[in-house]
């Protein structure tokens, strides 16, 4: 039976396991990455491992996130995690350097490698052929560390991709059709594998916009075949000798296959508040916009901003319309200033913003109350913008450039004559901003300002998990939801115990204070809770608050995996019909939980003390998850190991 890329690169890593579906497989971890918004914890975390030097072939710590530097904490964290690189072995992407997918896929990727990021949108290096996942901090320190990653093998889902997109079409708009097929939970449990002659029409970075936003569909990664294409822009990087090839045999087996004919899209639209809420722009066209941002590491490459530049060539941008334009990364930001394309960007009355995530994470340009937002972003979950009462649409640049200059949605193959791009044979190459670990590692002093605060430690998972129900959420609650962003919490990132003072803040107000006053509890939610990005800190601050279980009607992937490297017992309704019997400060008590997870029991009971109902829960946990739930984490589970 032949293999798919996705197989073959396991198959290639796999330390631990088999590659049966759905059971528990080890691959070893080439190479990592971080944001800074994440990397805080990791790195304290990695400090935590006593390992003196990180053991992956690369390991990357980037500062793209929290750089609006409104007080000294964005700072502080900077520096510490400057002088951790430079102690640790670890490249140091220096602030103004650009958004890490984006540079990670200029700079550092190689096909056929693995790579673990502490960044849901890891999955962005799938566009050259990398077996690239998102995960929270702490299984980033481990894979530091030499540790294996583990994952449940996941089942591969082909999408066959045919013909070649029309004009004002791209690969955003591909992705937002695969959405649209597959919906925000399509991807669990999956890895989306591209294929088919379309392939071929697609460049490096069209790929990357579409396995970025593989994150939203939920998939463990997204990956495309490493051939011609990946060669020309490795080449054009000045990496052709990190090219190999890598296809999948012809007689591949997939789990799953979708067609799409890419001559028959149309440009698509995301309305808000979820990224598989898609639609034909044509059938929101007329709609007034008051805000376009466009940028973020899904659609910020060369190609993209030339493409808008072009758009707004001689144009104005609407009266009524804030256009803000973010460029993925320094090398894009350097060719589009020296070719002219910044300067038509400025004419036109664009606002030109550094080269880092921004808006995209709330770090600023939050729209007007009630606005109508058009973003080239992968998220749209309410609130997430900063403005609660915004409604946030996703678009491709081509949309969202037709948005700003019309001042309504419109569908952008009404702009004329498209634009053209071809890639330049050579991207403007210049690492200077990338500094190299330190040769002297010995004498570099990590500088600790007063916003590190210490990693705070779980402790054994008590045999009786009593308490109150604190919060009982509905489906696809997102971790923006449980750990909110934006520049008010964002420089929080490396203070538990400030941060964890916002946990639920924008559904309740009041729930840290009542877990500090309830001495913890539990947490109830809906279906795929927890989407969304890899902060950790969605569950180490309610861990922190005293949150030892979370049930639900089923998890997201990275979230669930979090949850339990940091001890909190991710449990399943047995039958979801039970959610309703379950209400907010319902008693609630689980009897011998530690007990029944010795014994390899996945099988608990929830006495509900309020109601007198006996629920039946299940944690389809693997050996391993088991005993790190039982040691009260991942850290003390492989420092008692160590
Ligand atoms: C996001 O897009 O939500 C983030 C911010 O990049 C997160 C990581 C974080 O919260 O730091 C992600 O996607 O993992
Ligand atoms: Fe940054 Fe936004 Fe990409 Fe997250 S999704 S890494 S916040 S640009």
């Amino acid at each position: 039976m032949g293999y798919p890329v996705a197989w073959k690169i396991i198959a290639d890593h796999l330390v631990e396991g088999k590659m049966i579906p759905g059971t528990e497989i080890g691959i070893g971890i080439d190479s990592t990455l971080t944001q800074d918004a994440t990397g805080t914890m990791a790195y304290l975390q990695f400090e935590a491992l006593d390992v003196p030097k990180a053991l992956t072939k690369r390991s990357v710590s980037y500062i793209d996130h929290n750089t609006l530097q409104t007080g000294f904490e964005n700072a502080d964290d900077h520096a510490y995690l400057q002088s951790v690189a430079a102690k640790h072995g670890i490249y140091f992407s220096r602030p103004g350097n650009g958004i890490c997918h984006q540079v990670q896929l200029e700079r550092f990727d190689v096909p056929g490698e693995t790579l673990l990021g502490s960044d849901s949108h890891t999955p962005t290096a799938g566009g050259l052929g990398v077996l690239a996942i998102g995960a929270g901090g702490l299984d980033v320190a481990a894979a530091m560390a030499g540790q294996p990653f583990y994952l449940p093998m996941p089942r591969i889902c082909l999408v066959k991709l045919t013909g070649s997109l029309g004009p004002w079409v791209s690969a955003k708009d591909v992705i937002l059709e695969v959405l649209r097929i597959l919906g925000v939970k399509g991807g669990v449990g999956k890895i989306i594998e591209y294929g088919g002659d379309g392939i071929r029409s697609l460049s490096a970075t069209d790929r990357a916009t579409i396995t970025n936003m593989g994150a939203e569909l939920g998939a463990t990664t997204s990956i495309f075949p490493s051939d011609e294409i990946t060669r020309t822009f490795l080449e054009s990087q000045g990496r052709g000798k990190d090219w190999r090839e890598l296809l999948p045999d012809a007689d591949a087996k997939y789990d799953e296959v979708i067609e799409i004919d890419l001559s028959s899209l149309e440009p698509m639209i995301a309305k808000p508040h979820s990224p598989d809420n898609v639609v034909k722009v044509s059938d929101v066209a007329g709609t007034k916009v008051d805000q376009v941002a466009i940028g973020s590491c899904t659609n910020s490459s060369l190609r993209d901003l030339m493409i808008v530049a072009g758009a707004l060539k001689g144009r104005t941008v609407h009266p009524d319309v804030s256009l803000v334009i973010s460029p993925g990364s320094k090398q894009v930001f350097e060719m589009i200033a020296r070719n002219g394309a910044l300067a038509e960007m400025v004419a036109s009355g664009a606002r030109i913003l550094e080269s880092a995530c921004g808006p995209c994470i709330g770090m600023g340009q939050s729209p007007r109350t009630n606005a109508v937002s058009i973003r080239t972003f992968n998220r749209n979950f309410e609130g997430r913008s900063g403005t609660k009462s915004a409604q946030v649409y996703l678009a491709g640049p081509e949309t969202a450039v037709a948005a700003a200059i019309t001042g309504e949605i419109s569908d952008p193959r009404n702009l004329g004559e498209p634009v053209s791009f071809v890639a330049p044979e050579k991207y403007l190459t210049d690492d200077r901003m990338v500094l190299p670990p330190s040769d002297d590692r010995q004498s570099v002093q990590i500088a600790r300002g007063p916003n590190i605060k210490p990693l705070p430690r779980n402790s054994a998972l008590p045999d009786t998990i009593s308490g109150k129900i604190l919060l009982k959420v509905g489906d696809n609650i997102t971790t923006d939801d449980i750990m909110p962003a934006g520049s008010k919490v964002l420089p929080l990132r490396s203070n538990i115990p400030a941060i964890s003072e916002y946990v639920f803040a924008a559904i309740d107000p009041d729930f840290a204070k009542n877990a500090r006053e309830c001495g913890g509890g539990l947490i109830l939610g809906g279906e795929n809770y927890g989407q969304g990005s890899s902060r950790e800190h969605a569950a180490l601050a309610p861990m922190y608050l005293g949150v030892k279980a979370v049930i639900a009607k089923s998890f997201a992937r990275i979230h669930r995996q979090n949850l339990i490297n940091f001890g909190i017992l991710p449990l399943k309704l047995s039958d979801p019909g039970d959610y309703d019997s379950i209400n907010r400060f319902d008693d609630v008590e689980i009897g011998r939980a530690a007990d029944t997870l010795q014994k390899t029991g996945s099988s608990f009971v929830l006495t509900n003390k309020t109601s007198g109902k006996s629920i039946h829960l299940t944690a389809d946990l693997s050996e391993r998850e088991r005993e790190m739930v039982l040691a009260g984490g991942r850290l003390n589970f492989i420092k008692a190991r160590l």
